[in-house]
């Protein structure tokens, strides 16, 4: 049953809260975890130990660079362009080899924040200062409106970090869309997609025990009681993990250890809780071959080459037109 939100939001943040916060069963969504605190946490988690997708995507942009670079070039060179720049860290191995082999490329990092942006860009001059850096602050969805006329030589396009996995399988399809209406012919994308595996490794990922991922789950209610003047005690909450090995889908919630009432005051808002109440807040998604062949398939692309870590837990996939 979908309620009709008759109020209007000046900020996409509030008006998503509203909306989430007022259905059942309630739910907020996991892009507005990343404020500079949640960048931080995020930061955090990539290097906790029981957090294996970072290492397992490194060792393949490690152990194949100079396959993939080859696959990233043309006639007249290339643009690489990167959606969700985060850090880093994982980028500068690939450029550093292009660097070195000397290819004639530029780097366009893509991301929502203009302060991770800067960092990045900082971190570049300092560390590889022979790449030329283009940012392009925005959402993806505009960004990629624009690189279908940014035409002039080949376009690699790069996601990591199985970022696609926040989203459930239609929207994943429309984002790959997306991204293949941006393409031409000769264009290509690679992209990393975290692989289904024991269950139970995919737990601890999501459920640390030094608690970095319930305090990146809970920043949510911070963000709330700060940005919009609510009075969350996030002690009051318990982050729950959920993985289901059939469907490859892992859940976050927060669960209300009690009854309890939380005013919003920006929003005008009273939310009520029932004890064992959850709020359902991230999906990260594991695939296989099969699923993201589907995927493909659904927007108009074709795999045609992957790598994949020494453990086989992850993936990055090579796509064409
Ligand atoms: C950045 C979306 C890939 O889902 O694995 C990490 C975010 N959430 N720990 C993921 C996240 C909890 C991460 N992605």
């Amino acid at each position: 049953m979908k309620k009709e939100n008759t109020t209007t939001y000046t900020s996409d943040f509030a008006q998503d809260v509203h909306e989430g916060l007022t259905q059942y069963p309630k739910y907020l969504s996991s892009k507005f975890i990343y404020d500079e605190k949640g960048d931080k946490l995020f930061q955090d988690i990539m290097n906790m130990p029981e957090y294996y997708l970072t290492n397992c995507e490194f060792n393949i942009l490690k152990k194949h660079t100079s396959l993939i670079a080859d696959y990233f070039n043309g006639e007249k060179g290339f643009d690489l362009i990167e959606l969700g720049a985060g850090d880093g860290k994982k980028t500068k191995i690939l450029l550093q080899h292009l660097v070195d082999k000397n290819y004639d490329f530029k780097y366009s990092p893509v991301d929502i924040s203009q302060h991770i942006l800067d960092d990045l860009e900082h971190s570049l001059q300092k560390k590889i200062p022979e790449v030329s850096v283009e940012t392009l602050q925005g959402s993806y969805f505009k960004v990629l409106e624009n690189l279908a006329d940014y035409n002039t030589r080949k376009k690699a396009i790069m996601v990591l970090g199985s970022n696609i996995g926040n989203l459930m399988h239609d929207k994943a399809i429309e984002f790959l869309k997306n991204i293949q209406v941006a393409m031409s012919d000769e264009d290509m994308l690679f992209m990393g997609f975290d692989q289904k595996k024991n269950p139970e490794t995919i737990l601890n990922a999501y459920n640390d025990p030094t608690g970095i991922t319930e305090r990146f789950n809970k920043n949510l209610l911070v963000r709330i009681n700060k940005e919009l003047d609510a009075n969350f005690d996030t002690e009051n909450f318990k982050h729950w993990e959920t993985y289901d090995p059939e469907t490859g889908t892992a859940k976050s919630f927060l669960v209300s250890l009690k009854e309890q009432e939380v005013s919003i005051n920006e929003l005008n808002l009273n939310i009520n809780f029932k004890a064992w109440e959850t709020i359902h807040t991230e999906i990260s998604q594991k695939y296989d071959d099969e699923v993201v062949e589907w995927l493909a398939d659904e927007a108009g692309l074709k795999v045609i080459e992957f790598f994949t870590d020494d453990k086989g837990f992850y993936k990055n996939y090579i796509f064409k037109k």
